[in-house]
């Protein structure tokens, strides 16, 4: 990867490329245009590397083995814990849970919060969570007689935050709220959030799957009590993805699962658990997945956000002007403040036949509800297409979006 570019000449898409092997490939005889990244990114080199290094030169299991081979994978395993640690800013390597992703750390935190909860007592999120931040909740209100507080979306797609700060109350017991909205990609002022909810004394979980790739987060300026991304929305592995919580936090949350690894001592009678990190990490970890995570935020930091941040404006404001060109082609989520994720609907064609279409040009969009169906229903639309973007985009990939756009309204004329 080239490190020094003139941003005049070069554009940042130009330099990174390259990086990534699968871009280079032709679709449908059309060279590829990927535009699903929301769904998962695309991995450079770099990170293939790390992750069959890691296979082919010093797989082996960590913190047990007394083996040369053991302890390389170990320490290559907790460097990647300094690595998220910067990465997010938080303030202790113990503050960083490796999960399976997103999913799985919401579905531990609702866990936890499953026993320290009790009837009447409320959890708040928002309507535009994606479903992993809902179905878990309503899991305990149907086990625990808890109750779930909706705070509703505006008609520009961002949140009511007057109604956010009425329903903060004393029978509160955690606001979980998403970053960035992975279908419309409002970016949602957690900061404002956090404070209003801590005034309260009212912990804040941040679901940061769709904000992590596009921006720096700094767990210590956000003041978050929890935050999780997923590995693979950063350009780096699947099955993997981070739980942050402070650490006073994370003592006073109960196990979730549990077996290996997590223990201090165990007999028949009586186990006891090891401290966080490890207690939230039992069984065998995702250890190559751990270190192409690691390998793939570093790419990010050499790269870095500033240039990242101002190539996809870029793209965000282009693609929203040419899109608002083509005739009956709405845009579904116009919040000041926006990731570069665009959905929409195109007259009364069904997204799925856009995303047909388009696929049959090479242009890999995703097409429904992107698993936040009470936020599409919320815009009465069945459906919408939905384009979003990597630092790989080019300004040529939306001209070859709107040019299979056009083509779709031909076909369905
Ligand atoms: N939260 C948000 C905001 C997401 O965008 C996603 C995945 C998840 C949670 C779940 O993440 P996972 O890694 O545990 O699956 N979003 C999408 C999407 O928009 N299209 O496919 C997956």
């Amino acid at each position: 990867m080239a490190t020094v570019i003139d941003e005049k000449i070069i554009s940042l898409d130009e330099v990174v490329r390259n990086d990534f092997p699968i871009l280079h490939q032709q679709v449908n005889a059309h060279p590829l245009v990927y535009l699903d990244n929301a769904a998962t990114t695309q991995k450079p080199q770099c990170v293939i590397d790390a992750i069959s290094q890691y296979y082919s030169q010093y797989n082996a299991n960590v913190h047990r083995g007394v083996h040369a081979l053991s302890e390389k994978a170990t320490t290559a395993y907790e460097q990647s814990r300094e690595t998220v640690r910067q990465f997010i800013n938080a303030e202790k390597r113990e503050e960083i849970v490796f999960v399976r992703g997103v999913t799985e750390a919401i579905n531990l935190i609702a866990s936890g919060y499953g026993q320290l909860c009790e009837p009447g007592d409320e959890i708040i999120i928002t309507g535009m969570e994606h479903h992993a931040n809902i179905v878990p909740w309503q899991i305990l209100l149907s086990r625990l007689g808890i109750n779930i507080r909706v705070v509703p979306v505006l008609d520009n797609g961002e949140l009511d935050l007057v109604t956010y700060a009425e329903t903060l109350n004393e029978n509160t017991r955690l606001v979980a709220v998403v970053h960035v909205s992975n279908a419309i990609g409002t970016i949602n002022p957690v900061k404002k959030m956090i404070q209003m909810a801590h005034q309260q004394g009212i912990p804040v979980l941040v679901d940061g799957a769709q904000a992590a790739p596009h921006m720096p987060i700094d767990v210590q300026d956000l003041d978050c009590d929890y935050y999780t991304f997923s590995g693979h929305k950063v350009y780096g592995p699947t099955g993997i993805g981070v739980l942050y919580g402070k650490y006073d936090r994370l003592e006073n949350l109960p196990v979730y699962q549990s077996g290996g690894e997590m223990i201090a001592e165990v007999t028949f009678e009586k186990t006891t658990f090891l401290a966080p990190p490890y207690r939230f990490e039992a069984g065998t970890p995702n250890i190559a997945g751990v270190i192409g995570l690691s390998a793939a935020l570093n790419y990010i930091q050499n790269v870095g956000f500033d240039r990242i941040q101002q190539h996809e404006q870029l793209l965000l404001t282009e693609a929203t002007q040419a899109l608002s060109k083509v005739p009956g082609l709405r845009i579904i989520g116009t919040a000041h403040e926006k990731a570069a994720v665009i959905s929409f609907v195109l007259d009364d064609v069904h997204a799925h036949d856009i995303g047909t279409i388009l696929d049959q040009h090479g242009v890999a969009v995703r097409a429904g509800h992107h698993c936040a169906m009470p936020l599409i229903n919320r815009f009465n639309v069945p459906a919408t297409a939905r384009a979003s973007f990597a630092m790989y985009n080019s300004l040529t990939d939306i001209e070859r979006l709107v040019e299979a756009l056009l083509e779709v309204r031909r076909i369905f004329a």
